[in-house]
């Protein structure tokens, strides 16, 4: 890629992030105000994760630009790590939450999968620090990256698992946007480690260093609109079902 080509897709795609998450940190909040009080907390959640991005975003964008995507200056990564540590756990509570399982099970889930998701992210935090570019298997970055990894497999499995067998006493329509649900959630969570893992394999098929970079960030930009409003908006469909009573 064209360093200019490159800076701009990037610029370009966290200047659409952005304006995701304002427009539906508003369309959040007013949508909240449509449910019955019991229903709101989740929606309300989504408000506060598309806010705390939208302040996050605006700090990367300047580190983007600032830094010429890089290439002046170190980029700072650190800012998506502290939004991904305050936003996951809350992504991971408003989908327990919005399915008004029994109170005993619902704060088992939200507990366990609140640590799980930050020691995912602080574990992933202490090997993105580390600017290997080649695959090494004993590089901090692919260590980290792995136990990072078992936590993140202990968080599937209790979506997977875990709630699976409470899903079935849920209405046939709530059970099937569910299933979109989880499956957007491993689509797009999923994108989050191969591009962390990007930038050690592009000088292996032929890339730069530099589009390992470049690619690491579409990756993440792109899972970020779509793990916070896109899902967010699934939750949001989920609450006006149980305001239906089905
Ligand atoms: C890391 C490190 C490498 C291994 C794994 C990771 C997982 C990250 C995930 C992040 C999800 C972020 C979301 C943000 C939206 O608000 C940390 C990249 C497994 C799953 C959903």
């Amino acid at each position: 890629m064209e360093p200019v080509q490159a800076y701009q897709l990037v610029y370009n795609l966290m200047s659409l992030s952005i304006a995701a998450m304002g427009s539906s940190f508003f369309f959040f909040v007013s949508a909240r105000s449509a449910l019955k009080p019991e229903n709101r907390m989740a929606v309300t959640l989504s408000a506060t994760v598309v806010l705390i991005a939208l302040y996050h975003y605006v700090r990367i964008f300047n580190s983007w630009v600032d830094t010429a995507g890089g290439t002046l200056g170190t980029f700072n990564e650190a800012y998506r790590y502290v939004d991904w540590i305050l936003t996951v756990p809350l992504l991971v509570a408003e989908l327990v939450l919005v399915l008004r399982l029994d109170s005993k099970l619902e704060s088992m889930l939200i507990k366990r999968n609140v640590v799980y998701a930050f020691l995912m992210i602080a574990t992933g935090y202490i090997g993105e620090m580390d600017e290997q570019t080649t695959v090494v298997l004993t590089s901090a970055r692919t260590i980290w990256g792995f136990i990072s990894s078992v936590f993140f497999v202990l968080i599937l499995r209790d979506l997977f698992g875990g709630i699976a067998v409470s899903i079935k006493k849920q209405s046939k329509e709530i059970q099937g946007i569910f299933r979109i649900l989880r499956v957007v959630l491993l689509a797009t969570w999923g994108v989050y480690p191969i591009a962390y893992l990007l930038p050690t394999i592009t000088t292996s098929i032929g890339l730069s260093v530099a589009d390992g970079m470049v690619l690491k960030q579409v990756g993440y930009t792109i899972a970020d609109i779509l793990a916070k409003p896109g899902y967010g908006l699934l939750i949001w469909k989920i609450a006006t079902l149980k305001d239906k009573g089905r």
